[in-house]
């Protein structure tokens, strides 16, 4: 069979731009932790102030029997909520974030915490913030006219100053 010498240089081209995408996708799960959004869990994202878990009074950050933290988080526009949020350095975090409305985003820069928030579903991050200091959480899904002012504070302190009753 013959195939063109140019078509041939094309299917090369083509098969190295497949395994480069794989390949990609393949280091930034194994070597950077970034997953997609799990869509496991669903929530009625009308009803989140009357469920169990993301009644206003049961959102914020709480360590975990195992010596993590927990934090849960309502994505509303315009703000992730509540807005200020501690957690402990070198520690897994995970996030646990309903939308009260439409599609966001949160991405903590210089970090790989960074989801999509799909009203209905509960999006799941785990990650630890090797660094202390205050970072912004931002949204990035284009969410409504607030968009760009949507964001909140995480700060990140020492082991020993994170108080698990903040
Ligand atoms: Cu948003």
């Amino acid at each position: 069979m013959h195939i063109d010498p140019l078509e041939k240089k094309w299917i090369y081209v083509v098969l190295a731009a497949i395994a480069l995408f794989l390949g990609v996708i393949f280091y930034t799960a194994a070597v950077r932790n970034i997953h997609p959004p799990g869509h496991i869990e669903t929530v009625d994202s009308a009803s989140l102030h009357l469920g169990e878990e993301f009644a206003e009074d049961k959102l914020g950050a709480r360590a975990q029997a195992d010596g993590s933290v927990r934090v849960t988080l309502v994505a509303a526009r315009y703000g992730f909520y509540p807005r200020d949020i501690r957690v402990p350095e070198g520690t897994p975090v995970t996030f646990r974030i309903a939308s009260a409305d439409v599609l966001h985003g949160v991405h903590v820069p210089m970090t790989n915490m960074s989801t999509m928030i799909v009203p209905g579903y509960i999006s799941t991050v785990t990650t630890s913030f090797p660094k202390p200091g205050e970072y912004p959480m931002l949204c990035n899904e284009y969410c409504g006219m607030g968009h760009d002012h949507m964001w909140s504070k995480l700060t990140v302190v020492a082991r020993e100053r994170w108080n698990a009753a903040e």
